[in-house]
């Protein structure tokens, strides 16, 4: 069901030369792209006529109104499952717990006497967050998107969900509860590429965006990537991935069970183990029928996912070995199955998250762990981050300067702007001198 790919015996290849050899997903976020623009454009143009109009076409609904009404947010959370209700709060109250760690203080240098920089930390004034429907109804990301832009203090969130017929063309019920739990009270039933463009430009109904964060398919991806210079958007998601490093101390069952529960996502989620036990890959494929056999989305996407060419069983001489397999491949989601997991986890350069050992399964992070389930995916983990309050603040840098100490340096930078040919740079400096620098 999964194919290997055997990488023992000869010295591994560098860089770009083993990140080929290594599987991962077509997703052309590109070829999207030409469909997507005229969708965007139209949205630009006609505004909540057009979201009318796609939620026809895409969604099968008659909408009335793409604005929810707080009815529907109040009903949606008086229906909410008690245990559901419970296990989204403890989500929730982990992840503030993680997320409110990460706010950062405006911090001052003094660069010489009378010379300071400061950096201080605004946040984006307002977000729109996009959390799918259809396949994915996961109100976990509402939880992963809300928190951070709350706790890094964004003044204004709204959110855009797909529009469900069974539901009378509102967002799925979940969804709405999971924002009513959040407090989040401004949501639009809105899928896709038309919330992105909704976002963006602005409608009647919603005043435009800063930034557009969340999950979503490729067409999503797609309009993130229309749009980016124009706002702020997180890294573009890609199907999911996992790749755990194991050695012969691994569990085979638990290996196998967490490869399952990514490609439980999407046909083109990818499921990567990278050993260097032949034992354990033996056992793990030995596992993989069974575990799949006696879960739920099988044929739509476990069996395509693990069968797929983004999957694989990578054999390695020695972890060693593993660790570059696992840095050159970037994974969304490194699980570090071996003896002395910290250790490696420690060493580890590439990954969107890292989870430690026997007791810390993808399947935690995605929930309850308090850490971001919003995770760079293709690669993107080797120069981006997960969601963060980071993500939603702007570091500003404050100068403020003495005469004295722009006196110091003052013709150092007329020497610069000189050396660049533009003098007028330099007179800037020169008109608060009386045209002759100190020091020129
Ligand atoms: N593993 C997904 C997030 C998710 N899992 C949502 C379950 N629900 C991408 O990190
Ligand atoms: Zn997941």
């Amino acid at each position: 069901m999964i194919s290997r790919i055997d990488l023992r015996g000869d010295a591994l290849p560098e860089g770009a030369a083993l990140r080929d050899l290594l599987p991962r997903a077509e997703f052309d976020v590109e070829a999207a792209l030409e469909k997507v623009r005229p969708i965007c454009e139209d949205v630009h143009h006609r505004g909540t006529a057009a979201l009318i109009e796609y939620a026809q076409k895409f969604d099968g609904v008659r909408l009335e109104q793409v604005r929810v009404p707080a009815e529907a947010l109040t009903e949606a959370l008086a229906g909410l499952d008690p245990k559901v209700r419970a296990a989204l709060e403890e989500s929730i109250r982990r992840a503030r717990t993680v997320h409110r760690s990460q706010r950062r203080s405006a911090h001052t240098t003094q660069v010489v006497p009378g010379g300071t920089v400061t950096e201080k930390w605004v946040p984006v004034e307002r977000v729109g967050l996009y959390a799918p429907g259809g396949r994915s109804v996961y109100p976990s990301s509402v939880v992963m998107n809300v928190v951070p832009a709350q706790e890094a203090g964004v003044g204004s969130i709204a959110l855009a969900s797909p529009p469900q017929a069974e539901f009378g063309g509102l967002p799925h019920p979940t969804i709405l509860a999971a924002c009513a739990l959040l407090g989040v009270d401004e949501v639009y039933a809105a899928g896709g590429a038309v919330a992105v463009a909704m976002f963006a430009y602005g409608t009647e109904d919603c005043l435009p965006v800063n930034m557009v964060t969340g999950p979503g398919n490729i067409w999503v991806a797609a309009a993130k990537r229309y749009f980016t210079g124009k706002i702020g958007i997180d890294t573009e998601a890609g199907p999911t991935e996992i790749a755990v490093l194991a050695d012969a101390t691994a569990d085979p069952v638990h290996v196998a069970a967490d490869l399952i529960s990514q490609a439980e996502h999407d046909p083109l989620a990818a499921a990567v183990l990278v050993t260097d036990s032949e034992d354990l890959a033996a056992a793990v494929e030995k596992e993989l029928e069974p575990q799949v056999a006696a879960t739920k989305h099988i044929e739509d996407r476990i069996r395509p996912a693990l069968a797929g060419r983004q999957s694989a069983i990578v054999l390695v001489d020695s972890l060693e070995d593993g660790l570059k397999v696992v840095d050159a491949y970037g994974a969304e989601h490194l699980e570090i199955q071996t003896a002395d997991a910290a250790a490696w986890a420690d060493r580890v350069r590439n990954a969107g998250a890292i989870f430690v050992g026997p007791w810390a399964p993808v399947s935690l992070g995605d929930y309850c762990a308090g850490s971001n389930h919003v995770l760079p995916t293709g690669g993107c983990a080797c120069h981006s981050s997960g969601l963060s309050v980071q993500s939603f603040l702007r570091g500003i840098h404050i100068v403020d300067y003495t005469r004295d100490a722009l006196a110091e340096v003052a013709h150092h930078v007329v020497t610069l702007a000189e050396a660049e040919d533009l003098p007028a740079h330099g007179a800037a400096l020169k008109a608060r001198f009386g045209w002759k620098v100190p020091g020129q």
